[in-house]
């Protein structure tokens, strides 16, 4: 039976995501820049998907992060845990000024998530273990009769793990319609395009012919990917993929489609300039 659809809309949600969205993309590049260290094209081309999620589309509780009913949101491409971290601090996981501990000795905020931080389900960053993770976590759910929901987000570099494709089987056979799998699809991984690391396409017609149920959409669109997230399942039985189109290092004229941002450290001048392309102001943690 399908599960039943997504609970209401976030009431304590802003109304512009878009800048909401900003904001949070401020908040990483100045967190990577204070660390040093940090995964910045790949944050920057999640964010919007990650604001579609945490302000509107998960059912979570920032007060009570490991409540039972709460649907299940794993970052399967860890390496972009920047974006995370600062949509859960915002929203309420754990203090804002923790940022600034971001990579620092001692802190939980490592550069991968951590189960550690509050609303965080797996420790990720070993690309191909989040959607087999997210496989168990929704067959869970199914066999004990509760309706929560499992979102998984995977990058499309990722794609070239072959247990991503050992899940997308399990999960069409196991008709896991309480699973949703979202592809950030930037076009690069780590070296280059991924057309040439390893080329994917047709990447939706792949989905499509393990089982799954395939929506496109604009990844940079947050009422497009809240419509396409709130819409699954698109068909009964079948599991869906939210196929995601992106820009890596999205928001930012100096870092969009450029493989170097990868990881990268924004510089004093760098970042202020980044901020004026987002529109954003000196941000404090
Ligand atoms: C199993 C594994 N192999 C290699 C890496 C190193 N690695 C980190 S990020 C990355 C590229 C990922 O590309 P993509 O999934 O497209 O991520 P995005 O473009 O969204 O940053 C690689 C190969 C890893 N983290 N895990
Ligand atoms: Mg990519």
């Amino acid at each position: 039976m399908a599960p039943a659809p997504t609970p209401a809309r976030n009431p304590a949600a802003p109304l512009d995501l878009d800048r909401v969205a900003a904001l949070r993309r401020a908040d990483l590049l100045t967190m990577i820049h204070l660390a040093k260290s940090g995964h910045v094209g790949g944050s920057l081309s999640s964010v919007d998907i990650l604001t579609a999620l945490y302000y509107d589309v998960l059912d979570v509780r920032p007060d009570e992060p490991r409540w039972p009913g709460r649907d299940r949101f794993v970052l399967s491409k860890g390496h972009s845990v920047e974006g995370l971290l600062c949509i859960l601090a915002d929203r309420g996981f754990f203090p804002r000024a923790e940022l600034a501990t971001y990579c620092r000795y001692g802190s939980r905020l490592i550069g991968h998530p951590s189960v550690k931080v509050p609303g965080i389900e797996l420790c990720t960053g070993a690309l191909g273990h989040g959607l087999p993770a997210g496989v168990g976590m929704a067959l869970g759910a199914k066999r004990t009769g509760q309706t929560w929901r499992t979102y998984v987000l995977m990058g499309d570099g990722e794609q070239a793990e072959g247990s991503v494709w050992e899940a997308a089987m399990a999960a069409a056979a196991h008709k896991l319609d309480n699973l949703v799998g979202i592809l950030d699809r930037n076009r690069l991984q780590i070296s280059g395009p991924t057309e040439q690391v390893m080329p994917l396409e047709n990447l939706a017609d792949k989905w499509r012919a393990f089982g799954w149920e395939v929506v496109r959409v604009n990844g940079h669109d947050i009422p497009a990917l809240i419509a396409a997230l709130r819409g699954a399942p698109c068909r009964p039985g079948a599991p869906t993929l939210v196929l995601a189109d992106t820009t890596k290092g999205r928001g930012v004229k100096l870092m969009e489609n450029a493989v170097k941002w990868h990881h990268g450290v924004p510089s004093k001048e760098q970042l202020a300039e980044a901020l004026a392309d987002l529109g954003v102001g000196e941000v404090s943690f």
